[in-house]
């Protein structure tokens, strides 16, 4: 039987249902569920790993007999399995469930084959409904799930002759005003700041994400890797989150790590050494270049040795975006990878 409307508006709550959970190792779901008449009788949404799945969330509300031939309408395919919480499949057959509506499916090689399982026990399954939105909601934690670690911007700003500092060190204000306001936007749409010891220590910087002097809501983790001590004293200590710390140069294990503690996006912010590493590391999704209409001369350069020898090593990109800044240009490029993408 095709989708009603009542299920489709159904779906349209759910998808604001789902936003209400937390970024994290789980994905966001919403669940809706709707009596045989159409009418909403309970509403769920998951809070993160290790709570109640929404459709549990939303059987959970409801009397033992409450949901006997009711439709459940879900932005994720109910899992299949047993993780931190039971199989959502499972709850929704015993429960009486007749029938389900969901949007997208669930690409866990343990989690996904719930559509199956319902399918098998005479539900209804209907999948696909408002999936591209639901992609949406989720995009991020499907593409940390993808690569197996958080998905990486590496960003720096530079003189138009490639430096990243004058000769003495000091590098405050290559760009205008504009340019780091960007840069305060595109922070806080990440889930964790990385720096390196050298420019912690060097720039004492805050690592928050500010509009203006205002705080934005969402504020990523500060995350600085490398061996020596950061002062007592130091900025980054009165960050609202707490601050991480990697010593090592293992930069695949620090991904995992954070990937692990639900991180999925990283804004990589040097300084040089790192922002390096990271490209001869081949870990960079995405690359940000702030270019300024200033010469710096000297030897700071924005970048050094990311292993490439010779011309023919040299790192090629795909310029995706150009976004003029006041004086500023920032380049948003993406390695060209082997299908040409
Ligand atoms: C659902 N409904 O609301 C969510 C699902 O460790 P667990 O038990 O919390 O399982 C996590 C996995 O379950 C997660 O990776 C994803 O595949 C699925 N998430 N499934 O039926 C939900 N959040
Ligand atoms: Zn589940």
């Amino acid at each position: 039987m095709a989708v009603t409307e009542a299920e489709r508006r159904a779906m349209t709550r759910a998808l604001e249902l789902a936003v209400r959970g937390p970024r994290g190792a789980n994905p966001q779901v919403g669940a809706v569920l709707l009596s045989p008449a159409g009418d909403i009788i309970s509403e769920g949404w998951h809070r993160g790993a290790g709570t109640a799945h929404a459709e549990v969330d939303a059987l959970s509300h409801l009397a033992p007999d409450q949901a006997r031939g009711a439709t459940a309408v879900v932005t994720l395919e109910p899992c299949n399995h047993t993780g931190r919480t039971g199989p959502c499949a499972l709850a929704l057959i015993e429960a009486g469930v007749r029938r389900v509506v969901y949007a997208l499916d669930d690409p866990g090689a343990v989690s996904g084959g719930g559509a199956e399982r319902l399918r098998a026990a005479g539900i209804e399954v209907e999948a696909g409904e408002q999936a591209d939105a639901a992609r949406t909601v989720v995009a991020d934690w499907l593409t940390a799930g993808r690569l197996g670690r958080p998905h990486v911007t590496v960003k720096w700003a530079q003189s138009l002759d490639g430096r990243a500092a004058a000769d003495d060190g000091t590098s405050q204000w290559i760009t205008g005003p504009e340019a780091r306001a960007d840069v305060h936007r595109r922070r806080a749409a990440s889930d964790a700041i990385v720096v390196g010891t050298g420019t912690a220590l060097a720039d004492d910087p805050s690592l928050t994400a500010r509009d203006g002097d205002v705080l934005y809501a969402h504020q990523p983790i500060p995350v600085v890797i490398g061996s020596r001590e950061i002062p007592a004293t130091a900025a980054l200590h009165r960050h609202p989150q707490g601050l991480l710390r990697f010593d090592t140069h293992d930069l695949r294990a620090v991904l995992s790590d954070l990937h692990a503690r639900g991180i999925q996006r990283v804004f990589i912010e040097g300084g040089p050494t790192l922002a390096s590493a990271f490209l001869a590391a081949d870990l960079a999704d995405e690359v940000l270049a702030y270019i300024a209409p200033v010469l710096l001369g000297g030897g700071r350069l924005a970048l050094t040795d990311i292993g490439v020898g010779s011309i023919g090593e040299a790192r090629r990109l795909r310029v995706v975006e150009r976004v003029w800044l006041g004086e500023d240009l920032l380049l948003i490029a993406h390695p060209v990878t082997e299908e040409g993408s």
